[in-house]
């Protein structure tokens, strides 16, 4: 009996490892999977849109860890470009919330002076290039790369046991 225990605690482990991955191409951190996409340059609005087709939304940072490991992924891959985020305050100016969940920030990374809303008209945030990917704003309209997050996939059926 306790082999045969043992071979079912065995196959349950196997199986929740297994039942979990990102898709090709995107990057496992926690519980989520992220996106960089860099051969689209879209606005804000664009990229969100752009990311609900992938099942995916405009990444939302909720821990100095995600930020990191964001920022990392950028330094590493040598990119010269600035990411949208899925952060705005285009509703009411200067009250910063996550477009996915609606959530104010509870973690930030703000670059010194920013969000600074130049010309009073930066609504939308990225991890700025020449801001060692710290948090800029930048007018919403901009045409750029940005970053799709989603939870881990989940494979239906591979459960046993
Ligand atoms: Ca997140
Ligand atoms: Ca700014």
């Amino acid at each position: 009996m306790g082999s045969v225990y043992r071979f079912v605690l065995l196959s349950a482990l196997v199986a929740v490892l297994s039942a979990q991955f990102c898709p090709g191409g995107w990057y496992h951190h926690a519980t989520s999977c992220y996106a960089f996409i860099d051969a689209e340059h879209l606005s804000w609005g664009e990229a969100m849109f752009y990311c609900s087709t992938l099942h995916a939304n405009l990444v939302q940072i909720e821990s100095s860890s995600e930020n990191t490991f964001l920022k990392n992924h950028l330094f590493a891959a040598k990119t010269n470009a600035s990411y949208w985020i899925g952060l705005t305050d285009a509703f009411v100016e200067g009250k910063y919330f996550w477009q996915t969940t609606q959530d104010e920030i509870n973690f930030a990374d703000w670059a010194p002076n920013e969000p600074n809303d130049a010309h009073h008209n930066e609504d939308c945030a990225v991890l700025g290039f020449g801001f060692h990917y710290r948090w800029n704003d930048l007018s919403c309209s901009h045409r750029i790369d940005f970053i799709c997050e989603r939870t881990l996939t989940s494979e239906s059926g591979v459960l046993v046991g």
